[in-house]
């Protein structure tokens, strides 16, 4: 067994069905969690539930089922309240993912609080779900985005970021730990120089969430958005916290039934919060099955996975400096279990065909960070992410995959 000490790794692994799936004749090794991990029994049980039991439409019926399935849906936002450290459910909103809750954010708040010329600062390690909502308000409105750059290893110039900060910036939106390379930014330090000058702060949650101790409060962010499929939950389903006196000044996002009070032909009154920003009938099912996933992440406990990504990590690292050619990306101390790293004369995907054949499952390319890419002067990684469920035999399966498609390669 090499697993840390008192980690039960082949117990956590025995609960992922598809860790039992064979791919090319090998075993599965699944290390593309930064994109989306697997799901355990319990999460699939919960959602198998949901529909064999009490499927209903919520919040609106007086039947038993549609009772049931409200209350389904309202425990999961009281458990990702105190996932996340919240201090009222009134400010959890149920979104489809960190993409909506930033689009929310830059739609409702953005909107009603960005004039022309005040500056949005947004930093060079975004995902573009935390770049494009902002450059589209900023060319509706005549704002500036400005970039924090990086240095070489992907940290943050905090020094620049300072120099970026004045009074016309009004909001920081900044992710928590990158996707591309797993660099985790000092938030905290962030939020506070953004608050100094009278800015609200919006954190990417995305990657942070399931690594990571998250206490939003403790943050003082004004925002938080993060999405349940990458932290073992259904894809679909995410939230967004936000602070309750900035959520009730805000206009609604999308118009419709549940975000009422009362609707007439002459006016409309708005539901209290957070109904007002969940119009229509949400993803119920995956809601209910995201609380299966809260649930089995503190059954384990995040500290005890994290302890283990961070040995994976470790050991992934040295493993891949190890061989010729490949330079990690993000090579830092502060990082979430991610291995970013281009091989010298291949092509990111070339080495993502010749992995997958050996049935390991990486991912190449951008990572949905272009700008990041060109700041490293390069076009992609090969990106290993590790999650609960992932070994040192996995890892070591991925070395020697390595080894096999760079001799085919070069
Ligand atoms: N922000 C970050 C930092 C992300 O990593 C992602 C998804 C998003 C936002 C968007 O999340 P969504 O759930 O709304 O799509 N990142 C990745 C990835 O790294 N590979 O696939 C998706």
């Amino acid at each position: 067994m090499t697993s840390t000490a008192g980690y039960d790794v082949e117990r956590i692994r025995s609960q992922f069905p598809i860790l039992q799936r064979e791919l090319k004749g090998k075993p599965l090794v699944y290390f593309d969690n930064a994109a989306t991990s697997q799901k355990p029994q319990v999460v699939i049980d919960a959602l198998v539930e949901y529909y064999s039991m009490y499927n209903a439409n919520i919040h609106r019926g007086i039947h038993t089922l549609a009772e049931e399935a409200t209350a389904a849906y309202e425990a999961t936002r009281e458990a990702v309240r105190a996932f996340i450290g919240a201090p009222s459910t009134e400010e959890i909103i149920f979104t489809r993912g960190t993409t909506e809750g930033i689009n929310l954010v830059a739609y409702s708040w953005g909107r009603a609080n960005i004039l022309e010329g005040d500056e949005i600062i947004i930093s060079s390690l975004e995902h573009h779900s935390n770049i494009v909502p902002w450059q589209m308000l900023a060319a509706e409105k005549g704002a500036v985005l400005k970039v924090i750059p990086i240095n070489a290893h992907g940290e943050i110039l905090l020094e620049e970021y300072y120099k970026l900060l004045n009074p016309r910036t009004k909001l920081v939106s900044v992710v928590h730990a990158s996707n591309s390379l797993g660099v985790i930014n000092p938030v905290k330090v962030i939020i506070d120089a953004a608050h100094a000058v009278g800015a609200v702060v919006m954190i990417d949650g995305a990657q942070s969430t399931v690594h990571l101790d998250i206490n939003v409060q403790e943050l003082d962010c004004d925002f938080f958005a993060f999405s349940g499929h990458k932290l073992y939950a259904p894809t679909g389903v995410g939230a967004l916290y936000g602070k309750r006196e900035l959520l009730e000044a805000m206009p609604p996002f999308h118009g419709g039934g549940e975000m009422i009070k009362e609707v007439r032909f002459d006016g409309t009154t708005y539901n209290d919060l957070p109904y007002k920003f969940e119009a229509g009938t949400p993803n119920i099912a995956d809601t209910v099955a995201m609380k299966a996933a809260l649930e089995f992440i503190n059954g384990i406990g995040k500290e005890n996975i994290r302890r283990h990504e961070n040995d994976l990590l470790q050991y992934g690292t040295e493993q891949l400096r190890q061989i010729p050619g490949i330079q990690i990306k993000g090579d830092v101390a502060e990082k979430v279990s991610v291995i970013s790293f281009v091989a010298e004369g291949i092509h990111p995907q070339d080495l993502g065909v010749l992995l997958d054949q050996q049935g390991i499952a990486v991912r190449t390319g951008s990572h949905c960070t272009m700008p990041l890419m060109q700041c490293l002067n390069i076009t992609g990684t090969t990106r290993a992410s590790f999650a609960a469920y992932n070994t040192k035999e996995e890892i070591d399966r991925l070395v020697a995959g390595l080894h096999k498609a760079i001799k085919i390669l070069r």
